[in-house]
This record gives C-alpha cells, sequence and structure tokens, in this order.
C-alpha cells in the first residue's frame, strides 16, 4: 500500500507532498511526510517480529503521553513540543493495520529541533542527561503495573546472556568460529551480570518506571536554546532500573566512537562525559535516586554495554535478524566496540566510581 495511503487512514490535514525515509533508529521503520502546505508528520512501521503486542505498546504510548502531558502543562510547559502526541486514525485508533498486516503509528513531528547520532556539544550532552533523569522524575507516581511488558525480559543481561548462549550453541549461520575471542570476552563476565537483578530482587535496587532505550537519538534537542525539550521512542518504557537508563545513555554517548565504529582503537570512555551526564542525570532526578542506585551506576553503564555487546554478537549468529543493518559484518562490528567499550570501563572503573561519589 502506498504511504501516502496509509497517511490518509489517519487524521492529518493537508495533501501529502512527500514522504521518505526518516531518522536512524535500528527498530521501526521511520517516514518524515510532508504536506503540500508545509506541515510535517513522522509515520512509523511498527517493527512487529520484535513487538508482538502493537495494541499493549500503543496502550502505553497513549497513556504515558497523557500522563506527560498532564505534568508538563502542571510545570508551565508546552506539550505539543515536549512530548510525543500520537494522531489517531479516522476512526480514532492509535493505529492501522494495512492489507499486508503492517502496522502503522503517525506522530506529530516536533519542530525546530533535532536529534544526534554523536555528542556534538558537551552542554548538549548535559541537557539529555537532565532531560531523561527529569523523565523518570516526572513518571515517578505513574502507575507501573498498568504498562504492557512490551519486550519482556528486555534489561535482564543474565537472560540475555543465555540467550546469547544458545545462539553459539545453534550457530545457524556457522559464524561462531570467527567470533572465538570475542564470545571468550563475554563469559569471562558472565557471573557479573545477574548482580543488579539481585539486588533488585533483595529489595536493595528499587523498581522505577523506565525508558529503556535512553541513547542519544532518543532524545530530541532544540535548535535555537539547545534545551533536550522531548524525550521519544517510547516503545520499550517499562517497570526497570534507573541505573539501565544511565547506562545506556553512557554506552552510546560517552563511547569515543561510533556505536558501529570498525576501527575499535578509537572506542573509549570518555571520563569527562561520564561525569557531565551523572551530574546532569542526578540533577534531573531531582535527588529521587538512593545511595545504593548512584554508587551502582558505573555497574549499570558496564551492564547496558556488555548487554549491548551480546545482542548484536547473537544477531550476527543469527543471521542479522533484529537490528537494521546496512552492510556486511554490521552487527560484529557494533559488537566489537561494546566490548572494546567494557574493557576501558574495566580500566577506568577506579574513577568511575569516584565520580558517582
Ligand atoms: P526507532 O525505534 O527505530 O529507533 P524512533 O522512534 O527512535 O525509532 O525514531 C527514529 C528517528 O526519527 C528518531 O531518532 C528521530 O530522529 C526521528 N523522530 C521520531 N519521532 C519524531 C518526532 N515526533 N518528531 C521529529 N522527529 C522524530
Ligand atoms: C535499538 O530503537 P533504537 O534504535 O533506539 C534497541 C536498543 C539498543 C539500540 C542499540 C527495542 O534502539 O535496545 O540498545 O538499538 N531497541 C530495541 O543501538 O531493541
Ligand atoms: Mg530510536
Amino acid at each position: 500500500m502506498e504511504k501516502k495511503e496509509i497517511l490518509s487512514q489517519f487524521q492529518v490535514t493537508g495533501d501529502m507532498k512527500s514522504v521518505e525515509p526518516y531518522g536512524s533508529g535500528h527498530i521501526n521503520h521511520t517516514f518524515l511526510a510532508k504536506t503540500e502546505d508545509g506541515a510535517k508528520y513522522i509515520l512509523q512501521g511498527i517493527n512487529t517480529s520484535i513487538f508482538q503486542d502493537v495494541e499493549g505498546l500503543m496502550e502505553n504510548v497513549l497513556n504515558v503521553t497523557a500522563y506527560l502531558r498532564k505534568e508538563i502543562i502542571r510545570m508551565g510547559g508546552d506539550p505539543a513540543r515536549e512530548t510525543l502526541n500520537v494522531i489517531l486514525t479516522q476512526d480514532g485508533k492509535s493505529y492501522y493495520t494495512d492489507p499486508d498486516g503492517a502496522k502503522w503509528r503517525v506522530y506529530e513531528f516536533i519542530e525546530r529541533a533535532r536529534t544526534f547520532d554523536a555528542v556534538e556539544s558537551k552542554e548538549d550532552f548535559y541537557q539529555s542527561a537532565l532531560a531523561f533523569g527529569k523523565f523518570q522524575a516526572m513518571l515517578a507516581d505513574y502507575p507501573a503495573d498498568t504498562l504492557h511488558e512490551t519486550i519482556p525480559n528486555f534489561h535482564n543481561t543474565a537472560k540475555r546472556y543465555q540467550d546469547f548462549e544458545k545462539a553459539v550453541e545453534e550457530d545457524v549461520c556457522k559464524r561462531a568460529d570467527e567470533v572465538q575471542q570475542e564470545i571468550a570476552f563475554i563469559r569471562a563476565r558472565s557471573k557479573e551480570m545477574s548482580q543488579l537483578h539481585e539486588m533488585l530482587a533483595k529489595g536493595e535496587l528499587p523498581l522505577r518506571v523506565t525508558h529503556n532505550d535512553t541513547k542519544l537519538n532518543n532524545i530530541m534537542i532544540d535548535e535555537t536554546t539547545h534545551q533536550a525539550i522531548c524525550v521519544i521512542d517510547l516503545d520499550t518504557v517499562m517497570p526497570g532500573l534507573s541505573v539501565h537508563d544511565f547506562g545506556d545513555a553512557i554506552r552510546f554517548g560517552a563511547n569515543t566512537a561510533a556505536e558501529d565504529e570498525p576501527d575499535v582503537s578509537k572506542v573509549s570512555l570518555s571520563l569527562e562525559l561520564f561525569e557531565i551526564y551523572v551530574n546532569g542525570f542526578l540533577k534531573g532526578c531531582e535527588g529521587r535516586l538512593t545511595q545504593a542506585e548512584i554508587a551502582m551506576l558505573p555497574m549499570g553503564a558496564k551492564m547496558m554495554t556488555i548487554e549491548c555487546g551480546m545482542r548484536f554478537l547473537a544477531d550476527y549468529l543469527q543471521g542479522d535478524i533484529y537490528f537494521k543493518t546496512a552492510r556486511e559484518k554490521h552487527n560484529l562490528e557494533r559488537c566489537r566496540t561494546q566490548l572494546a567499550l567494557v574493557a576501558d570501563m574495566e580500566n577506568k572503573w577506579q574513577q568511575m566510581c569516584a565520580l558517582c561519589k
């Protein structure tokens, strides 16, 4: 079905001029739609092999954005730019299923703001930390038990390790021989992978409503004020650990190289960016984080990085079926940057811990 025809199923105004692929997300199929009179919309094909319960997912998005909207208005903000706004279908539904079974949604396009695939300014990174912290603070009283778990065990690192071992064992593409070094690196760290969940089970870390995918390109930065105005990509908002939200942002943003940099010698943890993010995140969380959470921030960063490394490697072994790839071995290259970053974090562990004191 033509994209323009899909858009006509939604409550959008104006004639569509163009619909082009947009953004650099690894999961959904994102398009920028422009109308003849200059209005813009984000059209997304939801990745239904990953998100199997689209009904539940969209219920989360509608409820969370409605809750955020009230909070933003209460604080004197602009809900049109500071939260995602879902555009409903002509018959009032949050998504549209096309005749091929593909599922689509439309968001208002957030104008005069952009996302970054790498840190270009320290101030912007600080702003993103502040906004992800604030996001968590704003959802502190959200009824967590009403949220659908859109991807079960999303950041259960020990479970991710089991899945990874299964992919090694099955080795469906006969690629395991080539990645023995990476497999050994991951195995050597498997014992640490249950620590954060054990702390959660013992009540040493609290369960909170978290974003779970806090990489830099999931936040919109205002082009004029340089404030991080809107947290986007709400598909994985679920009960989770604050240290994982912190950690995933470090994994992506405080790496001196891109997530898919083929030359791993460029990979390192910038302690300067790490410190900036700690300060912004703690400020954004408005004093809500417990001492135990603050102490475990470095562990959150290390676990999100090794977990992502395992996920990229498992996907490589399974034939690149989860993350979008643009070249052969893309997932392997991504895995290698993550493991190199883990190794560098281990070298800088004392400094990371000292910065969280
Ligand atoms: P994915 O799950 O594939 O990462 P995202 O929801 O993060 O998809 O969207 C991909 C990209 O599209 C984002 O990084 C951002 O640049 C852009 N984008 C998404 N939603 C909006 C929006 N409402 N306004 C402007 N840009 C958006
Ligand atoms: C995916 O959707 P996107 O591109 O923001 C993935 C994250 C990974 C990230 C790695 C639902 O994020 O978990 O950390 O790629 N999202 C999902 O870049 O699996
Ligand atoms: Mg995204």
